[in-house]
């Protein structure tokens, strides 16, 4: 069984597996330790990871990336439109109103869904696993921002499954730095919890995340973030200040290209590197538009100054997660920064300042959050023994719920999680009215970003059989938060016992009663879970069992892929895998027929000579000759079968050649021998 932690960031991936004796960090078939998230349409072939990566300017509008951000995200959402504006490839409005990407590929138009392209980045990230290791993968943890919605998660499930993939649990990404930190460390003091803070800056997002570590045990006291922050923004700041600039001093409009507008992006996103470590950078590109040349130069101070707005929204999140966490700055232990967009030297001197301690880096900032996925899957797997670690998440959305049985008797909303609940937890929730209903689920905390969808799902609830059963009955529907942070309606089931039918006000009452325990955080999970259903126990059994009848649940999420059009997807992945594969082909035996006209060429020249007579040398030489032209020629792209074709016939020429030479240096042989006897 496979032990594998997967991270997969904006910008860059990272493997990690569990081997007895530690963690380790995958290099890819570069040799690298990061893979960039980039998957490219060549022309007869995809080029995944490492590959890919340098085609993101020369062949932009095939060359997919920054996939993570357009995850389980609607087409028409502002914050959608303006990441693709920056985005050269082609998108429009897909169904249920998410994304397509559209690409010409094989002299086709392809259409891929986010999940489709994220299925393949999987499957390049599970194919450099199983290169590895040498053994087939399949069982994995996966990080994923805290931030995620149920649908992301959910797509993030099915890019899985495209790929063959069995995710174990998707796992917050600071959840999984944390775990990497506090399962190793034994030196936490006795006297109460170690807190630390875990700030971690990526290519597009921000996530701090407080845990308090105990001997044996991490708790999560709270996750904050702000999706639209990271290393891209402070190359924005930068690209939008040098084509202001460039405008000035060369009267060149980046804007009205696009291959100007990625090649100032990238040269920004170097410059910013180059500002990390040294006091002032310069820049040049050449030809940018109309062969003309650009130069700038900048300054660290510059830099920063032009960064304020981002630098003070990374503190916002900060002192979120200090308020969530409901501790005052002084009970922070330490600061861990992780992720390399963490890297610019201002965001640690703000960091200072706010925390009132130097944060520190004592974590592998690239590889923490595979490493910590690792160490989670191999704590879920049986054939691994790891020492008991408790890990207690929590989630950061408030969930709600409100049943609508369509006879304008819309029920109140509810609260079922209050933000900040731990996870996994179920609750069971009472139900009054007509037999066929709606169970609507959504997110509801007031803060909840205003363009995302808030809505989770919603569920059909309705008798097995429609002719039997009262017209109006009380139900109970149980709801489970799993361990990957999605809601599941695990059963509704109706008593078939018209005294037990109480009133809504009670069910009302109990609700606020489960919420204030909830928010104060003070009962273990199961006794909330459960508590309606022991309260109902006591009374069933004063009056004798009452018979319980299930109820059929139709689940609607939000954008729901069925598995007909996920197993389609997966189809349409594999084909396109199999092209790669046949061209990678084509081209090893296209190798291996010219490296053969090489070789013989030169036996021919040298250990051939003495048994080929004049005019088979020049026949052979000719034909080597014909094949070698044909090769750089009309046969440069051909497939496998023909390469093959045309190395046999040359076999057929050379094999007796070579037998010759063979039995020539047998011969040789047993009369030195022969003589050395004599
Ligand atoms: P995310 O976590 O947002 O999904 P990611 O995990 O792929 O993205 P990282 O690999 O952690 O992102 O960080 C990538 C970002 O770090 C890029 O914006 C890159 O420009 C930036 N970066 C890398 N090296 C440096 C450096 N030396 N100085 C400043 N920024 C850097
Ligand atoms: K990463
Ligand atoms: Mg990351």
């Amino acid at each position: 069984m496979s032990v594998v932690g997967f991270d997969i960031g904006n910008e860059n991936c990272a493997i990690a597996v569990a081997k007895h004796g530690g963690i380790d960090v995958l290099l890819n078939e570069e040799s690298k330790r990061e893979t960039p998230s980039v998957v490219s349409f060549g022309e007869k072939q995809r080029f995944l990871g490492s590959s890919g990566a340098a085609f993101a300017t020369k062949y932009p509008k095939s060359t997919i990336t920054q996939i993570k951000r357009l995850m389980g995200r609607y087409y028409k959402e502002p914050i959608v439109q303006k990441d693709l504006q920056l985005l050269p490839f082609e998108t429009s409005e897909g169904p249920h109103g998410g994304i397509m990407i559209h690409i010409q590929y094989l002299n086709k138009r392809f259409n891929f869904t986010p999940v489709e392209i994220l299925g393949m980045l999987f499957s390049h990230l599970k194919q450099v696993t199983e290169n590895n290791l040498g053994s087939h993968v399949s069982d994995c943890v996966i990080g994923i921002p805290s931030y995620f919605t149920d649908l992301q998660r959910r797509e993030y499930l099915n890019a899985a499954f495209i790929a063959g993939l069995r995710p174990l649990r998707l796992l917050h990404d600071c959840t999984a730095i944390a775990l990497g930190y506090g399962m190793y460390k034994s030196d936490f003091s006795n006297n109460g919890p170690t807190n630390v803070v875990f700030v971690d800056i990526g290519h597009s997002d921000t996530q701090v995340t407080i845990a308090a570590f105990e001997k044996g045990k991490m708790t999560i006291l709270s996750h904050s973030f702000d999706q639209n922050l990271g290393g891209r923004d402070f190359d924005e700041v930068l690209f939008r200040h040098f084509a202001v600039k460039i405008k000035e001093q060369y009267n060149i409009d980046v804007y009205s290209n696009t291959r100007a507008t990625i090649r100032l992006r990238v040269s920004c996103e170097k410059l910013k590197k180059v500002l990390s470590a040294n006091s002032e950078a310069p820049f040049s590109i050449e030809c940018l538009i109309d062969d003309k040349d650009v130069n700038g130069f900048i300054k660290r101070e510059e830099f920063e100054d032009l960064s304020m707005e981002l630098l003070e929204r990374i503190i916002v999140s900060c002192r979120k997660a200090l308020q969530d966490s409901g501790l005052r700055v002084d009970k922070i232990h330490s600061i861990e920064v992780v992720g390399s967009g963490s890297r610019i030297p201002a965001i640690m001197k703000k960091l200072t300042s706010f925390f009132g301690k130097e944060p520190m880096r004592t974590l592998n900032g690239s590889e923490c959050v595979a490493r910590g996925c690792a160490l989670y899957c191999a704590m879920l797997s049986p054939t691994f023994s790891v020492h008991e670690y408790k890990v207690q998440d929590l989630f950061p959305y408030s969930i709600g719920l409100c049943f609508d049985d369509g006879e304008n008797r819309r029920h109140q909303q509810v609260t079922l999680f209050p933000e900040g609940t731990s996870f996994p937890r179920n609750i069971t929730v009472p139900y009054h009215g007509n037999t066929t209903f709606c169970c609507k689920v959504f997110y509801n905390n007031t803060d909840f970003p205003a363009s995302i969808s808030t809505l989770v799902g919603h569920f059909m609830i309705r008798p097995h059989d429609q002719t039997s059963g009262a017209e109006y009955v009380k139900a109970t529907v149980e709801l489970v938060l799993n361990m990957n942070g999605i809601i599941e309606i695990h059963s509704a089931s109706v008593l078939e016992d018209k005294y037990s039918l109480s009133n809504l006000n009670a069910f009302l009452a109990w609700l606020l009663k489960a919420n204030s325990i909830l928010q104060s955080g003070v009962v273990d999970h199961k006794c909330i879970g459960y508590g309606l259903s022991t309260e109902n126990h006591a009374k069933e059994t004063k009056r004798g069992p009452v018979k319980r009848q299930n109820l059929q649940i139709t689940g609607n999420y939000d954008f729901l892929t069925t598995i007909d059009e996920l197993q389609e997807s997966q189809k349409k992945v594999q084909m396109l895998t199999e092209q790669d594969i046949k061209v990678e082909q084509s081209k090893e035996i296209r190798n291996t027929l010219e490296s053969f006209i090489y070789d013989n060429r030169s036996k021919l020249l040298n250990y051939y000579r003495s048994i080929v007579t004049d005019s088979e040398h020049e026949i052979i030489t000719e034909i080597l000759q014909e094949t070698e032209n044909w090769l750089y020629e009309e046969g440069d792209d051909e497939s496998e079968q023909v390469y093959i074709g045309k190395l046999e016939g040359l076999k057929k020429l050379l094999d007796p050649v070579e037998n010759r030479y063979k039995d020539e240096m047998a011969r040789k042989e047993s009369t030195t021998k022969l003589q050395t006897c004599i």
